[in-house]
């Protein structure tokens, strides 16, 4: 991939446009394309990495590959970008999402707008000049009345802060943070802590490179197999056929997918009949599982007869019954955290060179210069450490940034007690500042193109509407973001979501962090409907002017 350096201003220097953007992923790239060229801004994208790809840029850990269908992973907003890109099987691999972002980056001569390597350290509303005021790391200043920030929501490593990790003789990596030119397993003994998304993608590839694999298990998930497979000819004709239906799918439902959730309950169905269904979906494989009834995510009973179809799988899988009683005994009911997706991640436990330590047992007790003792006093001999850890979710990578609203607010201390939006778009006492995919926001909850096209398209209009009508500023009420806040609670305790304490839609997976459930659960279907109604009423809810 090519990027263009940007020209630094020179120290002191401002840089003035009508919009700044931090973050090239999905959402970024997207943001810039709608401001630029709908609107005719003068745009400028910060962006730290050197190159476009957000997620995709940096996950580069073995197995990463996307959870939502190729076919649905992408943007929708052209017909000729839907027609000429073809993807390859039925989940992309993080390469070719990463292709795909830097053909969709070509295609609309984006890269001229992006300063890349320019990580943004600060940003500063100005009232009386109505502007915000952006620095980076390197010192380099720009301004602009509009600053939107698509710095996505799994971005800031978490990286667990064990004891002895200083004093490691051999290497470790975070899956999110991980080297370009890959790591190198073969003889080496592995141990891999954490068994989330992430986990349950890398250990199948690290296990048939690596000597030895060691998982480190805290809670046990549920997963369901992927069937990932090349893309048939008959497929791709279909899907050129069916685009327009697909999209409507996707734009209905709650999680932005293209296969609606079936209309009916557990319990409308005999037992026998509700475990063939689940048998299906179990061979049809991928995130359908979880829309096989319409209840699995608001009633325990319900959710129970799915988690106990898949506790019998994987006891059925793995062949070591100490193993399998590990890997099974899941303490929350099934998709009330993120539902992993996988490729003979449980087969992985009937190699011989794969190994599993339950910490819920014998937790880890510090990192020794040798591997990793567990408070049984065993010590786990390793040469790499992959922390498969997962991320300061949501907030983390827009905290990093030292924001500041009004009055020197600093966003950090407004979300003291956790993050507080409207629509998740917007923080009272931070004028014109747009958050992308914010907590707040259906976003992690959906298949995240959908979200970010509905997130940049509502900016861009609402961003028209004061220009048109000369308002140099728009602000989310404090009103609006309480009433949105109790909203967002009466949507996620609607759910069995927040009954999970280890989710890291709570913040709980970070020591610390304020416990507060963070996306939308009211569907994006509901959201869209919201949003729409919000900008028809003047944007309702928002201080203009
Ligand atoms: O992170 P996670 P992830 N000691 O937070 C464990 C998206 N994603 O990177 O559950 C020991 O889910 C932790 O244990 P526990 C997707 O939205 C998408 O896997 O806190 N263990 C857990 O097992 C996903 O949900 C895709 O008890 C520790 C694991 O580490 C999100 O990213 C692919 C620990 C972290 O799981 C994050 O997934 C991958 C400690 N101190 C990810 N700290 C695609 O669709 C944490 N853990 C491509």
């Amino acid at each position: 991939t090519t990027t263009t350096r940007h020209q630094a201003g020179g120290p002191g220097v401002v840089q003035g446009f009508d919009a700044l953007i931090v973050g090239a992923g999905f959402s970024g790239l997207y943001q810039l394309l709608c401001l630029r060229d709908r609107l005719g801004l003068s745009v400028r994208v910060l962006e730290a990495a050197e190159g476009v790809g957000g997620t995709w840029y940096w996950n580069r850990y073995p197995g990463a590959r996307c959870d939502s269908e190729s076919h649905s992973y992408c943007y929708t907003f052209s017909r000729e970008l839907l027609e000429e890109w073809e993807w390859s099987e039925r989940y992309p691999g993080q390469p070719e999402i990463l292709r795909y972002l830097n053909h969709v980056a070509d295609r609309f001569d984006l890269r001229r707008d992006i300063s890349f390597g320019a990580r943004v350290a600060a940003a500063r509303w100005d009232e009386a000049e109505r502007r915000w005021h952006v620095a980076t790391e390197a010192g380099e200043r720009f301004a602009a009345p509009f600053l939107v920030t698509a710095v996505g929501c799994l971005s800031s490593a978490n990286i667990p802060d064990i004891p002895g990790l200083g004093e490691f003789a051999g290497r470790w990596y975070h899956t999110g943070q991980w080297p370009h030119e890959g790591v190198d397993f073969t003889g080496k003994r592995v141990g891999m802590i954490g068994t989330g998304s992430t986990g349950i993608q890398a250990a199948p590839v690290i296990a048939k490179a690596a000597a030895h694999l060691t998982v480190f298990q805290r809670t046990a998930n549920y997963s369901i197999p992927a069937r990932n497979a090349p893309l048939t000819p008959e497929f791709k004709r279909w899907l050129k056929e069916n685009y327009a239906e697909l999209r409507r799918i996707m734009h209905a439902t709650p999680n932005g997918h293209p296969f609606p959730i079936a209309d009916r309950s557990v319990f409308d169905v005999t037992p026998e009949e509700r475990e063939a269904i689940y048998e299906a979906a179990w061979e049809k494989g991928g995130l359908q599982f979880r829309a096989t009834f319409r209840d699995l995510l608001v009633d325990k009973a319900a959710n129970d007869t799915a988690a106990e179809f898949i506790r019998a799988k994987i006891r059925e899988v793995v062949k070591d019954p100490a193993k399998a009683a590990v890997l099974a005994d899941i303490d929350h009911p099934f998709a009330a955290k993120r539902p992993p997706i996988d490729t003979e991640y449980f087969e992985t436990f009937n190699r011989d060179n794969v190994s599993l330590v339950n910490l819920r047992a014998t937790p880890i007790e510090c990192i020794t210069p040798r591997g990793i003792r567990t408070r049984d006093g065993a010590e786990h001999a390793l040469d790499i450490i992959v922390f498969a850890t997962g991320f300061d979710a949501m907030t983390g990578q827009l905290l990093r940034m030292d924001i500041r609203g009004r009055d020197g607010l600093s966003l950090r201390e407004a979300w003291r007690e956790g993050p507080r939006t409207y629509l998740g778009l917007q923080v009272a006492g931070f004028p014109n500042l747009f958050i992308l995919t914010g907590p707040g926001s259906p976003s992690v909850l959906c298949n995240m193109p959908v979200p970010i096209e509905q997130h940049a398209e509502w900016v861009t209009d609402c961003i028209a509407h004061l220009r048109a009508r000369g308002i140099a500023r728009i602000e989310a009420t404090p009103e609006a973001v309480d009433r949105w806040v109790e909203h967002v609670n009466e949507a996620a305790n609607a759910t069995l979501l927040p009954t999970v304490p280890h989710s890291w839609y709570l913040g709980a997976n970070v020591p610390g962090k304020p416990r507060v459930f963070m996306p939308y659960a009211g569907g994006m279907a509901r959201y869209r409907a919201i949003c729409d109604e919000v900008a028809a009423r003047g944007y309702e809810g928002f201080a203009l002017g």
